[in-house]
């Protein structure tokens, strides 16, 4: 059991609509503002989707490269790419964010049914992506959305081992319409499936966001909160920002004596090279 917590923020995430939410940040200039605020109040991980000029969600190469590069400028976060992109995304494209060449990439691990869409993971999509990334010294997390996904994480280490830096990171995306539900316990039904050694993230979607949160702070496990998961703060009441989520998180990490784990701390507990 880790002392501290990681916080990763996901900011933007592929789902909503600029026009929906008009404080969702989209440009470079207001991914990077929320980076830092975020980082001020406790984050230690970003999870980044990026959206083109007409705001819409876009895995275009230089973009990612030029996102990367201001985030590392402006912060000390540990950048992590999202590869799940917008359900509309081809394989090629998502295996193609690699070449970004961020610190860490999500890797989810299973094909799930995502409110009226269907994410698609097939398993020899997973394994390339496990494979590039170990390539390329990129961490993995392990996307979980649901539970049975847990036995394909152990599948892809038996079969093709460990990834980079050779610590496995899963984090629980709960309460996905079509995947598994956000509650306590459930997270605690999937904790006895994540792999021995392991340290699990977890985020609730929506009105799961705090139940989630108090299940996995209870259980020793990190946080992921950010508007690419809710864009409601309480009942009637929309997120004013993403470092208001934040901040909630870090308040709550502080209350269970296991306060927010600088970037610094969160490379070596999930063995990602340092920043220079
Ligand atoms: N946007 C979802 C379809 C990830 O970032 O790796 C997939 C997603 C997972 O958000
Ligand atoms: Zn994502």
């Amino acid at each position: 059991m880790s002392t501290g917590t990681l916080i990763t923020v996901a900011p933007t995430g592929a789902e909503h609509a600029k026009s929906d939410v008009p404080n969702l940040p989209v440009t470079l200039e207001e991914l990077v503002q929320t980076a830092k605020d975020c980082e001020r109040v406790g984050a230690a991980m970003i999870h980044v989707h990026i959206r083109g000029d007409d705001t819409r969600p876009t895995l275009d190469l230089r973009r990612l490269k030029d996102t990367v590069a201001a985030l590392r400028a402006e912060t000390d976060l540990v950048v992590q790419l999202s590869t799940g992109g917008a359900v509309t995304d081809p394989e090629e494209d998502r295996l193609a964010v690699l070449d970004a060449l961020p610190d860490s990439a999500s890797c989810t691990m299973g094909t799930v049914n995502f409110g009226d869409d269907v994410f698609m993971n097939r398993w020899e999509f997973v394994v390339e992506l496990h494979k590039r990334m170990r390539d390329r010294g990129i961490v993995p997390e392990y996307e979980i959305f649901d539970i049975g996904q847990l036995a394909s994480l152990r599948r892809l280490l038996d079969e093709h081992g460990l990834p980079a830096g050779g610590h496995v990171h899963v984090d629980l995306v709960m309460g996905v319409p079509g995947g598994m539900p956000g509650d306590a316990r459930t997270l605690v039904a999937a904790l006895n499936l994540v792999p021995d050694g392991a340290t699990f993230s977890a985020t609730g979607i929506g009105r799961t966001s705090i139940p989630v949160m108090l299940a996995a702070l209870s259980a020793g496990g990190h946080l992921r909160v950010g508007m690419e998961d809710t864009v409601s703060y309480a009942r009637g009441q929309r997120v004013k920002d993403n470092a208001q989520l934040v901040a909630r998180a870090s308040g709550l990490a502080k209350i269970a004596q296991r306060p927010p784990l600088s970037p610094a701390e969160v490379r070596t507990l999930l063995r990602v090279a340092q920043s220079n």
